[in-house]
């Protein structure tokens, strides 16, 4: 693959779009007008909705969303979809509407600088140990398709009980637990002998050097990009031929 002449590629997550945020929506669609055609590709890395109950339950902002990532497809920029532990069962049939390819963490990406593991992040967060029981149980085919097979009624209960519960335990843990532990970042680009990471989840936009105690890639630091989710800012990462960072812009609601 030569870089020569590469249009830049974006990276966001967290949006956590819903009905109730339509100006979040809003910012993505303009986001989405703005970038096509000038983007050769844009990934979006988890969490793009706030809950995903199965491709079969739609609502105005999913809709909304579906025919704003269709447009940009459709310009000529390639969509690629990685799932958060809010939106995890998103499937191939909406990823089909948007013209988008979905794609597994860790997912390793060729660039002019080097390759990029991307991540969601969640999987970092190893002090937490009661949400990685539940993202164990969640993400196994069989619990998976049991839960799409449950009425859409059924699905909405529990997607109710489980936020309820996640707010009130996550009340009780420190700063530290939410975050990703530093042991499983290091374990990550050893793992995948590669000194670039970039995910987001955590909600704490940053660009960390890493200290490497042995080389990789014949570096002794290594990077750890973190997307912000939207709120009153909206995030996005960007890798050109030039750049590799991290920028923001103000969303009016
Ligand atoms: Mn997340």
């Amino acid at each position: 693959m030569t870089h020569g002449a590469c249009k830049p590629l974006l990276f966001i997550s967290d949006l956590h779009l819903q009905d109730r945020s339509p100006e979040l929506t809003n910012a993505l669609v303009r986001f989405l007008a703005e970038q096509s055609g000038s983007c050769g590709a844009l990934y979006i890395l988890g969490d793009l909705f706030e809950v995903w109950l199965g491709d079969d339950a739609r609502s105005s902002c999913v809709n909304r969303v579906s025919d704003a990532l269709r447009d940009f497809t459709q310009s000529g920029s390639k969509l690629f979809l990685m799932h958060g532990n809010r939106d995890f069962l998103i499937g191939n049939s909406f990823a089909a509407q948007c013209g988008a390819q979905l794609i597994q963490e860790p997912y390793r990406l060729g660039t002019a600088h080097g390759d990029i593991i991307l991540l969601h992040g969640d999987s970092l967060c190893t002090d937490d140990l009661e949400y990685q029981h539940f993202r164990n149980m969640v993400r196994t085919v069989k619990w998976q398709s049991e839960f799409l097979s449950r009425s859409l009624e059924e699905r909405e209960r529990f997607a109710q009980q489980a936020r309820a519960q996640s707010q009130e335990s996550m009340a009780n843990k420190t700063e530290e637990v939410l975050d990703v532990n530093q042991q499983a970042v290091l374990d990550c680009f050893v793992s995948n002998g590669c000194p670039r990471l970039l995910h987001g989840h955590t909600h704490r936009p940053a660009v960390h050097a890493v200290p490497l105690e042995k080389p990789i890639d014949g570096k002794f630091e290594a990077t750890r990009m973190v997307l912000g989710d939207w709120g009153t800012l909206g995030w996005y990462a960007v890798v050109s031929d030039e750049t590799w960072e991290l920028r923001h812009f103000n969303i009016s609601s």
